[in-house]
């Protein structure tokens, strides 16, 4: 009763920010990702009818702190299972955990994909990525490789707040650099934050109600392959999340003055060298510049020049989360 899967992060472009159901974990807006090919996490998991708790272990140490978490979404699989069996979860993240690079995402992508093939359950993708989001509302997102939609839903039950896979990977073979700006964790939480923003940021309303409107534009200009209109939207989306942060209260800024840097040197890229390049920042000081597979090597240059860069790390487009073979350990 054991299995390995694979899983990287995603990246949003239309970002979701706010809960409509918490206990759900229902997204109040719809977000649209672009699965990453690296960083990955890979999780070992394994039923074992001797254990009396789940045991949990991050990077070969455990994680006393993670392990309410990803107990609570493997009883979803258990529950399915008919099964009480407790686990052992051996979890590896290559890149840095917490520090904004969404390792929830792609932690509980992995963990839902083992359990379920641990298990014998052979759900399928939708129902994977929905147990994955009840673990952590991105995670969704990455059951599924290339570009994802993930709809808001208004069904209380949740069952129409579904991601589901909007084009390829190679459809449209776009880079990611990533700018990382600290290694620290993060102060304050992505659910914490989020649930602060909705009851003290005076934009939250204004937020959610705009969100469809972004998500439809986005998904067009996904399906026409349309670079300049999905750099417009996605800043659009990033800078106006922020500003909920921001007006959040007490205020959630996440950036540092290299963030703010590498936004402003992305942004000359873009007007003043022409290149084909944009920035996305998430609850986290790192900045993620979406580019051309050939424009990278410049944009990565550019930005590990900046003072206060303290890693550059660059990725294509991925596949979605997906069982590893037993000679590939975590
Ligand atoms: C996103 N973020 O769309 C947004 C942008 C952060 C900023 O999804 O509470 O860890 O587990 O559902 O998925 C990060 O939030 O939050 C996130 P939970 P999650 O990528």
């Amino acid at each position: 009763m054991a299995a390995i899967a694979q899983a990287q992060p995603n990246i949003a472009l239309v970002k979701y920010w706010g809960k409509r159901d918490a206990t759900l974990n229902l997204p109040a807006t719809g977000s649209l990702s672009i699965t990453l090919d690296a960083p990955w996490t890979r999780t070992r998991v394994e039923f074992d009818a001797s254990l009396r708790h789940d045991e949990l272990r991050l990077n070969g140490a455990e994680d006393p702190a993670a392990l309410a978490r990803v107990s609570a979404c493997l009883d979803l699989l258990r529950q399915r299972a008919g099964t009480a069996r407790r686990a052992r979860i051996d979890t590896r993240n290559h890149f840095p955990t917490a520090a904004g690079l969404a390792s929830s995402a792609s932690g509980f992508a992995a963990l839902v994909v083992a359990a379920d093939a641990a298990l014998g359950l052979g759900l399928d993708r939708r129902t994977l990525s929905m147990l994955a989001r009840r673990g952590s509302g991105s995670a969704a997102r990455s059951l599924f490789g290339g570009f994802v939609g993930l709809d808001a839903g208004e069904r209380d039950d949740g069952t129409d707040a579904i991601a589901q896979p909007l084009l390829d990977a190679a459809a449209w073979p776009l880079a990611v650099v990533i700018a990382v700006t600290s290694h620290r964790r993060k102060r304050v939480g992505s659910g914490v934050g989020m649930e602060r923003s909705r009851r003290t940021s005076p934009f939250y309303p204004a937020w959610t109600h705009s969100a469809a409107t972004d998500l439809a534009a986005a998904r067009r200009a996904v399906q026409a392959r349309d670079f300049a209109a999905l750099a417009e939207l996605s800043e659009h989306s990033c800078l106006k999340m922020h500003a909920v942060m921001q007006s959040s209260r007490p205020p959630l800024l996440y950036w540092n003055g290299a963030t703010v840097d590498c936004m402003q040197r992305i942004r000359a890229l873009r007007e003043d060298a022409g290149e084909p390049v944009f920035f996305t920042v998430d609850a986290g000081p790192q900045v993620k510049a979406v580019c051309t597979p050939e424009a990278a090597p410049r944009v990565a240059a550019a930005l590990a020049a900046l003072p206060g860069v303290e890693q550059v790390l660059s990725s294509r487009l991925g596949e979605g989360a997906r069982l590893l073979d037993d000679g590939e350990t975590p």
